[in-house]
């Protein structure tokens, strides 16, 4: 069985990071450890969430990891809380890395054009230095433009995506941006791999709804993907059309709640399709 580290916040309420990983990776058939590196008691969109953060605790992990021979066949990041925990997820990648370990990093500190609530305008940059250690970056458009030094547009063309993806690999060698969309009916994701000069796109169905959350389910699900042997591209499609799955059963429930998408009605879909990539090694 593949194991992965996952190293983001647990928002006790609200459907991100963790409280995702942990389920769809499961659904998956991968083992997910974790590194949490913060708890929060919702994600920061509610109004006066709690926070404590836990960068002092992630090196003692690794360093116990270590000293127990832990192997990793990929380890993933996303929402940090602050700019001194990125330099010690920089480190706890250095530490528990092993020469095949895949490392997916996904920069979640913006949307909309915005960072989120917490973060100085200062924060890309601390980012940054974690998407280098990347072998996958997984940002959404307002983060690729935070770390590339491209004013934001909320109206991309095709041109504008390419260039902003070729621009990103100079931080990882494969790039996966969300949220891509060139007209009214077709959302999706676009990809770039530096080393063949290859772009790919995918796109499924556009619902007119926006949800918080979805990013944290599309990575988890990429880095799932992998895992499962798929390359690059198939976890890619895999990754859009679960994510637009698990929109379309909150949207089907008028009882749903505003903070996050009801995955876990989409959770059998996925395992679904798991069956489909053969058994888990
Ligand atoms: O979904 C990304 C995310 C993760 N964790 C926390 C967040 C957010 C987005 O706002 O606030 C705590």
């Amino acid at each position: 069985m593949k194991r992965v580290a996952s190293i983001q916040d647990i928002s006790c309420l609200g459907r991100c990071s963790l409280t995702v990983a942990l389920p769809v990776l499961a659904v998956m058939g991968v083992e997910c450890a974790v590194i949490p590196t913060a708890v929060l008691s919702t994600h920061t969109i509610f109004p006066d969430f709690t926070c404590r953060d836990l960068t002092d605790e992630l090196l003692p992990i690794a360093r116990h990891w270590k000293s127990q021979q832990v192997k990793l066949d990929a380890i993933g990041s996303g929402y940090l809380a602050s700019p001194r925990q990125t330099e010690a997820v920089c480190r706890v990648f250095d530490l528990l890395r092993a020469e095949d370990t895949l490392i997916v990093v996904d920069p979640a500190m913006a949307d909309h054009g915005r960072l989120y609530k917490p973060f100085a305008p200062d924060f890309p940059q601390y980012m940054k230095k974690v998407c280098q250690r990347a072998d996958v970056l997984v940002p959404n458009l307002t983060e690729a433009c935070l770390l590339t030094d491209t004013p934001y547009r909320g109206d991309p063309d095709e041109a504008f995506v390419r260039e902003l993806l070729r621009k990103l690999s100079a931080l990882a060698p494969r790039v996966v941006l969300t949220g891509v969309s060139f007209d009214d009916e077709h959302l999706g994701a676009m990809s770039y791999d530096r080393d063949t000069g290859r772009y790919f796109t995918y796109f499924n169905e556009k619902i007119h709804a926006t949800f918080h959350g979805t990013g944290d389910i599309f990575t988890a699900t990429l880095l799932g993907g992998m895992m499962q042997g798929r390359t690059l591209e198939e976890a890619v499609r895999l990754a859009v059309d679960f994510t637009l799955e698990c929109i379309r059963c909150t949207c089907a429930d008028p009882a749903a709640s505003w903070y996050g998408v009801e995955f876990e009605k989409a959770l059998p879909w996925l395992a679904e399709q798991t069956g489909k990539a053969g058994s888990p090694t």
